[in-house]
């Protein structure tokens, strides 16, 4: 039997799988360590992006399918009751009546769907046909807001287009690897491993990493610049500074290619490498190599990700090493460009289809009148259908819960009760929500707590679709088994909706691959033209690379502006001048500490899949808090000991970690634990909702703690400051 070809269905890298049944005539059958019967996971040789390599996520992804999933419609009146088992029937109904209420009381902007990077992109697309079309109000959004926003909000306004320029091979021919704001060696683990074998063997080589923290990335790397969270900008100015006054700059391709270096120009010049390496942290000597590394270098290929992207300035971050490529022409040929590294399976498919509050699909923009009238003629919609206006971001959606503006809420594939910031607020205002759907693979989950409505939705394995990885292949996953019990395809739910609300022929799709068929056609001529990837192209081909024209679709563009034709009006890419503004909250007397928060190796987000599986669980059994020894010292923690952080706006408790790989002054917690699988371990109880003005993209990588040791003392001293707080 052959097996069946997909994506991993966890990070932005997006390995090949084959999978195949738990028991195979004449093999012994696959079991977890309960003895249950698994399906049979691995690497995909065959495909392009990771050549048959997995890591421990993908490689135990099956073991998770059947734990714990939501298995049947499920309502109730208020959030106060018990759920009780419906039917399809009765759920839909109830929300397509919910829906026309609201719509007519209410109006259509009070409606929200907040998805997920986690869907196939036919998912996507029948949600923002929904949404933005059938609707006609913007409020669809992603947990992409949370994660790349402030990558394509740069590569927008750099550019004129979304899309990331480079390709994997890139890893395998560049001189000079500068990853800043990113564990690459936790978080996109195949990628890390091809770059750190092609380093290793090649001398000349250099790699360079940028974080506060001495990850696993850093260890590997030639030099560690472990900067103040929050100078990246400081940083990068700075290494500009020193290209031009040492004269690295590329000035044939700036003078051609590029506009707006006069105005940056007399930003850099207030950043000279002793106040730079003063504000970073680091050694000026540290500073200066890696600038002449930059400078010296051919070719350089730049990797970021939530380091930079999840900053109140996060935009600012990525234009600003953007610009470094800019000016030194590192830029649309091979080992070349500014890489970010898409985080979840298919935040790319989300882009192509437009699953953002402001974009349209086929890399079209809301704000853009000419793609609105291009969009609502394709869906046979009435002009001016589709609102000018950009719709609510995922935070915009909490706060609009506030204030009553929202009156429903559709949340499907993210789990906001773990992975928002300010979670306290987070949590009330979707207490206050008047109805709230959660449309989620498994149950519980700390969002169905606040639901309305639960619909189970069929996930990675019984659902046929197409996902895009980071370096934009795009891989058919394939449905290998049905889906479990009354579970369907997000789409699939979309599409009945929408036919219920009377748009029977917008919606009338027989199965996935109608869904793509009608997608592609909207990319066509566009940025990301995908009109040669259809389903049987991919059945036949394997996955294929965008763009990829039907004129021609043998050919697909490895990377992006090899001509040097940017997408603006004059075809020049655009430098971006910004000055640093820093964390939005500083550390201070009472908070003195700043907390930074992420991933680790094995744990996917909010732990719905990796929490279930034995190994990861036995790899990072429980959250932790790292803290410099001196720091530890001075608060008087040993290893072990559970300490209180307290923020502004929460507080948590995590045993502690004490490790010279955190900077003194900062501390760290993984973001994965929950309120089902910890107590009092939400690292988003602490953080802030501040964001960048340009991208949305909340500050999820910064905010002030206070650390007290968790003795009686010590909670004593917690309680009499929070009445200190109640009596002012
Ligand atoms: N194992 C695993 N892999 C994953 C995921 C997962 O949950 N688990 N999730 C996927 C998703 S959706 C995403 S978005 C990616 C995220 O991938 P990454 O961005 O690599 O992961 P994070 O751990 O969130 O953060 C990266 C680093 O940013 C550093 N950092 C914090 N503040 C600053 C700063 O001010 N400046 C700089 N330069 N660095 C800073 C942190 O110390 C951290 O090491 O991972 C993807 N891959
Ligand atoms: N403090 C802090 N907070 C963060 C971050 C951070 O670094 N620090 N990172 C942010 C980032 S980058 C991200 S991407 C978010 C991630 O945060 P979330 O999106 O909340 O995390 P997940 O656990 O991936 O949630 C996915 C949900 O979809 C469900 N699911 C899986 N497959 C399907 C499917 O096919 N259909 C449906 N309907 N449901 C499905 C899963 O069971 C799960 O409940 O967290 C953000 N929050
Ligand atoms: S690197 Fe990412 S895509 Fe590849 S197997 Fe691991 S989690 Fe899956
Ligand atoms: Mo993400």
């Amino acid at each position: 039997m052959n097996p069946t070809k997909s994506q991993c269905p966890y990070c932005g890298v997006g390995c090949g799988l084959e999978v195949q049944p738990p028991a195979i005539p004449g093999k012994a059958t696959n079991r977890d360590s309960r003895g249950n019967p698994i399906w049979q996971v691995r690497g995909d040789r065959a495909h392009p992006s990771s050549l048959g390599k997995v890591c421990v996520k993908g490689a135990t992804v099956a073991e998770s399918l059947d734990k714990n999933r939501l298995k049947y419609p499920m309502m109730r009146d208020s959030l106060d009751d018990k759920f009780r088992r419906v039917t399809w029937d009765e759920a839909l109904d109830k929300i397509v009546n919910r829906i026309q209420t609201v719509r007519f009381t209410q109006g259509p902007d009070s409606i929200c769907m907040y998805g997920s990077g986690q869907f196939q992109t036919e998912d996507y697309y029948v949600a923002q046909k929904l949404i933005k079309g059938a609707l006609g109000t913007n409020n669809f959004d992603a947990n992409s807001r949370l994660c790349m926003s402030s990558a394509v909000s740069a590569y927008i306004k750099s550019f004129g287009a979304d899309g990331p320029p480079c390709s994997y091979n890139d890893l395998e021919e560049t001189d000079f690897a500068f990853l800043i704001g990113t564990n690459t060696a936790e978080c996109h683990p195949i990628i890390f491993n091809r770059l750190r074998v092609y380093h290793k063997k090649n001398k000349k080589v250099k790699m360079v990493v940028v974080d506060p923290r001495r990850t696993k990335t850093a260890e590997a790397a030639d030099l560690h610049l472990a900067i103040k969270p929050g100078t990246d900008i400081d940083l990068l100015n700075g290494i500009a500074h020193l290209l031009m006054r040492w004269g690295y700059l590329d000035t044939v391709f700036m003078d051609e290619c590029t506009a707006g270096f006069s105005e940056y120009a007399e930003v850099i010049e207030h950043y000279p490498p002793e106040l730079v390496a003063r504000k970073c942290g680091i050694r000026l000597d540290d500073l200066e190599t890696v600038a002449r590394w930059w400078g010296e270098s051919g070719r350089v290929l730049s990797m970021w990700s939530m380091g930079i992207n999840q900053s109140r300035e996060g935009t600012g971050k990525a234009r600003s090493l953007i610009n470094l490529h800019l000016m030194t022409g590192n830029i649309g040929k091979p080992g070349a460009g500014p890489f970010s590294l898409t985080g979840q399976p298919n935040a790319m498919g989300g882009r192509e289809a437009g699953g953002l509050a402001h974009i349209l699909p086929g890399y079209r923009l809301v704000s853009n009148p000419q793609h609105r009238v291009e969009v609502e003629q394709f869906w046979g919609l009435k002009p001016g259908q589709i609102s000018p206006y950009r719709g609510r971001s995922a935070w915009e959606m909490i706060t609009g819960l506030e204030t009553g503006e929202v009156g429903l809420l559709w949340i499907a594939a993210t789990n906001p009760a773990v992975s928002m910031p300010d979670l306290e607020r987070t949590k009330a205002a979707l207490r206050k929500s008047p109805f709230t759907i959660c449309q989620d693979a498994y149950f519980p989950t700390e969002t169905a707590n606040y639901a309305h409505v639960l619909l189970p939705a069929a996930q990675w394995g019984e659902k046929t679709g197409t996902m895009t990885n980071s370096e934009r292949v795009v891989t058919l996953c394939e449905a290998f088994r049905e889906p479990l019990r009354q579970a369907k395809p997000d789409w699939e739910i979309f599409a009945e909706v929408g036919r219920r609300l009377g748009f029977k022929e917008m919606f009338d799709f027989a199965d996935s691959e109608a869904v793509r068929a009608e997608l592609i056609e909207l990319t066509r001529d566009r940025p990301c033209d995908m009109t040669g990837i259809t389903y049987d192209r991919l059945r036949e081909k394997g996955p294929i690379q965008w763009p990829c024209r039907d004129s021609n679709p043998d050919v697909s563009e490895e990377r992006l502006y090899t001509n040097l034709q940017f997408h603006t009006a004059d075809g020049r890419a655009r430098f971006g001048a910004y000055h640093a503004k820093g964390l939005a909250e500083l550390p201070e007397k009472d908070y003195p500490f700043v907390l930074t928060t992420g991933r680790l190796y094995g744990h996917w987000h909010t732990m719905t899949r990796t929490g279930r599986i034995d190994k990861i669980r036995k790899l990072h059994p429980e959250p932790f808090i790292e803290i410099h020894p001196r720091d530890a010292e001075k608060l008087g923690v040993e290893e072990g000991n559970l300490v209180i952080v307290r923020s502004r706006r929460g507080m948590a408790r995590f045993p502690a970690k004490i490790t010279k790989a955190i900077t003194p002054g900062t501390v760290f917690v993984p973001m994965h634990w929950g309120a089902l699988w910890a107590n009092f371990a939400e690292a988003n109880a602490l953080t802030h909702p501040e964001s960048c003005p340009e991208s949305l993209q909340p500050e999820l990588k910064a905010c002030a703690v206070q650390l007290v040791p968790f003795t009686i003392e010590g909670l004593a001293e917690v309680e009499e400051s929070d009445r200190v707080l109640v009596s002012n």
